[in-house]
């Protein structure tokens, strides 16, 4: 055994795990780590954006493209206090990152140092961070590291993944000891848990009796990686998926029996399966209030008198919402494996379901030739739908869309068609602004020979706008739309529902006669070296943006999109105590069969 400093040992221990990057920004708590990363450039790199937000949002999107983690590395205090949103994102979305925070040295806890917290204990960032981890971890000594390092490397790939956080006090960065690297962490689904094969029978069984079966899928068929099971099962017995955001392009959205997004603003169809369906199976799906309209029966599901199979490789998840008739902890591709082998062993077949199919076909056709209009007219500003149908057309099948949170994030809810998993990246449980704007330049690092482009409301990018300089710093080359409708426009619309029309602190105005406002965003990006474009008219959209991902460069375009049409209403979403009202306005698409309620 030799000597070996903690830093030394902790960027050792990245490069034998196959982190490829660190993103971070330095401070004076971390400087001793930097020096170790400098002298293994060639084998890790450090990328350094101009907010830690930023850092942490980028390896939360660079785990969802590729299912390997990196890490961050942000300095003590302020600079770590930094990532606490970007970690509450990666959480929810069950996204893992290793986040190696620093602290003062151990030699001043408690004597309120430079940027210490201690009014309760000791150097506490591990209770800053503690709600929006899946562990935290604090080696105080060079020889706690191997095990911290290991157990945090494993903890965060395993089971339900999520981020980790290493937090090292500043002298054990410079410490040295004689202490061994630990072994690498096993990947992600290294170990996979399978159900017991009674509920593999039970739940065949149930599958082969429903006449209105439909699948429900999430981030969980995504993360276990079972797009060609899934697909697999889908087909042989014709069972209609409807699918949660992180879960889009497990089964390719174009086909026939996708159903797309349930919810206010899921497709008609998936909606309309969702509450007639009389059994659901939900695989890695976990039924949040914007994917089971608020719980209110009758408009996405109709629990209890629809059955519900539900399998969670977390066992948080069954019955949080909607208690189950069979609920099975496993995951979700050794389930569906497990499924697969039971129906070629009992030579299964479709079940009755055929009426079930026909009129999915028909609730397909009736919502297309509502919403088909609206993908071919051109406008100015531009109809959200065709910068949505544009976008489509451009982006190849393997292309990534990182969305950012707001409007626009509703319309391509409803209407994206992701094509491949881990394609279409959302921040949903958590929903940060800046997540689609920075998480797209870890997710084109992630994919290097794809296009990505970031969709990100004016709002969104706003508040990440440096991430241009760190586009060009590090010549990556991701294609921001930014979908400028000159507000906070999702508040503005559930302000205006609620309160009497007053608008208030959710638009951007300039001056006493409120006139709209935003900064030039071309202009803007184009004074950091960012090529740019601004686009007024739908006629210049779909060429604009053709030329951009062909440019293969860093690009902004700012589009100029209707801030006054609303994305139609499918389902509901209500906020207590307001008691659910259909929309004040907006279109509510109403079929010619009446909801369920
Ligand atoms: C960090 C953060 N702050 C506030 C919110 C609440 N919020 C959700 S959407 C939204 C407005 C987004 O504005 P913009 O990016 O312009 O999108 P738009 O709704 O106008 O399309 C706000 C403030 C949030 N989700 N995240
Ligand atoms: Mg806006």
């Amino acid at each position: 055994m030799s000597r070996i400093k903690g830093a030394e040992l902790i960027t050792e221990y990245l490069i034998a795990n196959k982190i490829p990057y660190v993103f971070g920004i330095c401070g004076h708590g971390n400087v001793g780590m930097l020096d170790p990363l400098y002298a293994a450039r060639d084998r890790i790199k450090l990328v350094s954006p101009r907010h830690e937000q930023v850092a942490a949002h980028m390896a939360d999107a660079y785990f969802r493209v590729r299912h390997e983690p990196v890490a961050t590395l942000t300095s003590c205090g302020p600079g770590s206090a930094n990532i606490v949103m970007p970690l509450a994102c990666a959480l929810t979305d069950s996204s893992a990152l290793l986040a190696i925070t620093a602290n003062v040295p151990t030699s001043q806890f408690n004597r309120s140092p430079f940027q210490e917290i201690n009014r309760h204990f000791q150097a506490d960032f591990v209770n800053i961070v503690r709600p929006v981890v899946k562990r935290s971890f604090q080696p105080t000594r060079v020889d706690m590291l191997p095990l911290a390092l290991r157990q945090a490397m494993t903890t965060m790939l395993s089971g339900r993944p999520g981020p980790v956080n290493v937090d090292v006090p500043f002298n054990v960065f410079q410490e040295d000891d004689e202490v061994e690297l630990p072994p690498p962490a096993p990947p992600l689904n290294a170990h996979r848990s399978g159900a017991a094969p009674e509920d593999i029978s039970r739940a065949l069984d149930k599958i082969l009796r429903a006449q209105r079966p439909v699948l429900f899928i999430g981030h969980g068929v995504t993360l276990s990686e079972a797009s060609r099971e899934l697909t697999e099962f889908a087909k042989k017995l014709a069972v209609p998926v409807i699918s949660s955001p992180n879960g889009m392009g497990c089964l390719d959205m174009s086909d026939t029996l996708s159903l797309g997004f349930i919810g206010r603003n899921g497709a008609f169809p998936a909606n309309e399966a969702g509450r007639r369906a009389d059994l659901v199976i939900a695989i890695g799906a976990r039924f949040d209030d914007r994917s089971a309209s608020s719980w209110l029966p009758g408009y996405s599901w109709n629990f209890p008198n629809t059955k519900l199979i539900h399998v969670d490789v977390d066992p948080a998840e069954l019955g949080r919402n909607y208690p189950p008739d069979l609920g099975i902890v496993a995951d979700a591709r050794t389930f569906l494996r497990q499924l697969l082998a039971e129906a070629e062993q009992r030579g299964a077949k479709p079940g009755a379901t055929g009426a079930w199919l026909g009129a999915i076909t028909k609730w397909r056709a009736e919502w297309d030739q509502f919403i088909r209009p609206h993908f071919e007219t051109h406008t100015s500003p531009l109809r959200p739908e065709r910068v949505v149908a544009d976008c489509q057309a451009v982006m190849p099948p393997d292309g990534i869309i990182c969305c950012d949170v707001g409007v626009s994030h509703n319309w391509y809810m409803q209407f994206w068609n992701a094509r491949r998993p881990q394609t279409m990246l959302n921040s949903w449980g958590f929903s940060g602004m800046g997540f689609g704007a920075a998480g797209a330049l870890g997710a084109k690092l992630a994919a290097p020979d794809r296009p990505v482009i970031a969709v990100t409301g004016d709002g969104c990018f706003t508040m990440v706008a440096h991430v241009l300089c760190t586009a060009v710093e590090y010549d990556i080359p991701v294609v921001w739309v930014i979908w400028n409708n000159f507000g906070w426009v999702s508040i503005r619309d559930i302000q205006l529902g609620m309160f009497g029309g007053r608008e208030y602190g959710t638009m951007f105005h300039q001056g006493a006669n409120k006139k709209p406002f935003n900064p030039d965003f071309a202009a803007w990006a184009k004074a950091t070296g960012v090529d740019a474009l601004t686009v007024t008219k739908s006629q210049d959209f779909r060429g604009a943006l053709e030329h951009a991902v062909k440019a293969n460069k860093p690009f902004l375009i700012d589009v100029h999109v209707d801030a006054e049409v609303r994305p139609p209403s499918t389902g509901a979403w209500q906020l207590p105590p307001t008691p659910f009202k259909e929309p004040a306005f907006g279109e509510r698409f109403i079929p010619a069969t009446a909801p369920v309620k």
